[in-house]
């Protein structure tokens, strides 16, 4: 499914994040960069060990919730990870809905300096994390549907659900919007 807003485009697809052939891949990651399960085991395993040698060596003291950081991508095809760090759903009264906006915001600026033309995202802290799926792809469309009218930039940005109950989400919430 895609929409196209000015210029760029913003597509769904449902699919592994570790196979896309972008310019850069978003990474699910937590503030201390120390690796994990879902995406961030994903990501680590296909991209090898020099990866997490990387995030440690340029970023010792971690990420803040709400934003990200940039490395290369070991083995992967892609020229960029940005390590993106959701909020842990709390209920929704911890300023979730700002900080989750604020990542995806952080990744898309990166993807501007960083001259990407391309990225694809995962699903932000809708697995451990808890974030209700509904509620994420709301937040998380309207912030990248927002960036790109004022920025005019990155081109393509890819939501890579991994199954059918949140690309049906997204696909809702991305139908919605653009009524
Ligand atoms: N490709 C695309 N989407 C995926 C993949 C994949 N290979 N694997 C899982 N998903 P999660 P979070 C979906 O838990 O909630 C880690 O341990 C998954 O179904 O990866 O932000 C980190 O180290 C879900 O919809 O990220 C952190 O500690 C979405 O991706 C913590 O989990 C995000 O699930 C971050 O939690």
């Amino acid at each position: 499914m895609n929409e196209q807003f000015g210029s760029c485009r913003i597509e769904l697809a449902q699919g592994d994040i570790t196979a896309q052939q972008v310019d850069a891949i978003v990474n699910a990651a937590n503030s201390r960069l120390a690796g994990g399960g879902g995406v961030d085991g994903a990501i680590h395993r296909a991209a090898g060990p020099k990866l997490m040698e990387e995030t440690f060596t340029k970023f010792p003291d971690g990420c803040q919730t709400g934003s990200a950081v940039a490395t290369s991508a070991g083995r992967l095809s892609v020229k960029f990870i940005f390590h993106a760090v959701g909020p842990i759903w709390r209920g929704g009264v911890a300023g979730e809905a700002d900080l989750l906006a604020s990542a995806y915001r952080r990744c898309l600026e990166l993807a501007v300096d960083h001259s990407c033309r391309s990225i694809a995202f995962p699903a932000l802290s809708t697995g451990a994390y808890g974030y209700p799926m509904d509620l994420a792809a709301e937040r998380s469309l309207s912030t990248v549907r927002e960036f790109l009218l004022e920025q005019k930039q990155p081109e393509l940005v890819r939501f890579v659900l991994f199954d059918g109950g949140s690309f049906g989400a997204f696909a809702r919430a991305l139908e919605a919007m653009s009524e």
